[in-house]
């Protein structure tokens, strides 16, 4: 039978390219697209679903015969730290219901994303290993960490095909960032392009794992299609990325745009970052499903600068 795709959180920054990528490996019609709000971009199926309706989500599944979830809603660390209860309930209700579906066989594969947030002030900060002291310090980071536990325990009680990455912060043109601490590396872009300036709300040193999102599109899709002996990691993987500073950002636009100017006015989500790590180790990952990135700084630099023109309709 062929695979019947749903995507939960479809308008959202990652869901916007996976539905385009699945819709181009699948057909666009074995692509169902669903968000809190309306999808334009998608010509197959769409639907507006909260996930957090079990009766709703539940009705899609089995009107379009759905086999696979990729499941993408959620709140991010800035807002839920504004929410807590709020985040909470998004991060863990919609996984439940994904994850009960599976157990009621009612669906065949899972992917659920996790994050770095997962880690906290105790975590070895340098090439954080796959598995090491997890005490993560947001809302979020807590979701993500019970999360993991969760997914890990489906699959070993109920054989439930689960699988996660732990995604670096994420750095896309096509879909916008919602609410996290990252999100200062995709809103760079716009300020080179509209004004030539930014002022970022991280400090210039404190440097993050981040990953250009045709590389953690195509690990998405990867790790979905290894084989399942070879996913032998139920709780998430490590996936590196690129790590930088918001200086050593703001330099490499500048080999791009010389007189570009930044400065930094660091507030609360400055903090989050400094209890992430700084780099991570994927070895896992690589010795498991064969996970290799693709992009540098400069690539993904040039990539962004091309992409944010031409969204903005500006002649490159
Ligand atoms: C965030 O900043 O909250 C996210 C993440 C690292 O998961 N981009």
């Amino acid at each position: 039978m062929n695979e019947r795709i749903l995507i939960l959180g479809a308008g959202g920054q990652i869901g916007t390219e996976l539905c385009e990528y699945l819709s181009r490996k699948h057909g666009s019609e074995n692509v169902i697209a669903t968000d809190i709000r309306a999808i334009s971009h998608h010509d197959g199926p769409c639907e507006i679903l909260d996930a957090t309706d079990a009766d709703a989500l539940k009705q899609i599944v089995d009107k379009y015969s759905i086999t696979t979830v990729y499941h993408l809603v959620a709140m991010l660390s800035a807002t839920a730290e504004k929410m807590p209860e709020k985040g909470w309930a998004l991060n863990m209700d919609s996984l439940f219901h994904v994850l009960n579906l599976a157990r009621d066989k009612h669906i065949k594969k899972i992917f659920w994303p996790s994050s770095i947030a997962v880690f906290g002030l105790t975590t070895p900060k340098h090439n954080t290993p796959q598995r090491t002291i997890m005490e993560p310090g947001t809302v979020y980071g807590i979701s993500k960490s019970a999360g993991e536990l969760w997914c890990q325990y489906y699959h070993r009680v109920y054989g439930v095909d689960v699988r996660s990455i732990r995604y670096p912060g994420l750095i896309s043109w096509k879909g916008e960032p919602g609410g996290g601490t990252t999100d200062y590396a995709v809103d760079i872009f716009y300020g080179a392009i509209k004004d030539n300036a930014y002022t970022s709300f991280l400090a210039e040193d404190t440097y993050l794992p981040m990953m250009y999102m045709s590389d953690a599109i195509r690990a998405t899709v990867e790790l979905m299609d290894a084989p399942d002996e070879n996913v032998r990691t139920r709780t998430s993987y490590n996936l590196a990325g690129i790590s930088f500073s918001p200086a050593e950002l703001a330099n490499a636009i500048k080999k791009a745009q010389p007189d570009f100017q930044i400065d930094y006015a660091p507030d609360f989500r400055n903090e989050i970052a400094l209890s992430w790590p700084s780099s991570i180790d994927d070895s896992t990952a690589q010795t498991e499903w064969n996970w290799q990135p693709e992009y540098t700084l400069d690539r993904m630099v040039d990539e962004m600068l091309n992409g944010v023109k031409t969204k903005l309709n500006i002649k490159a």
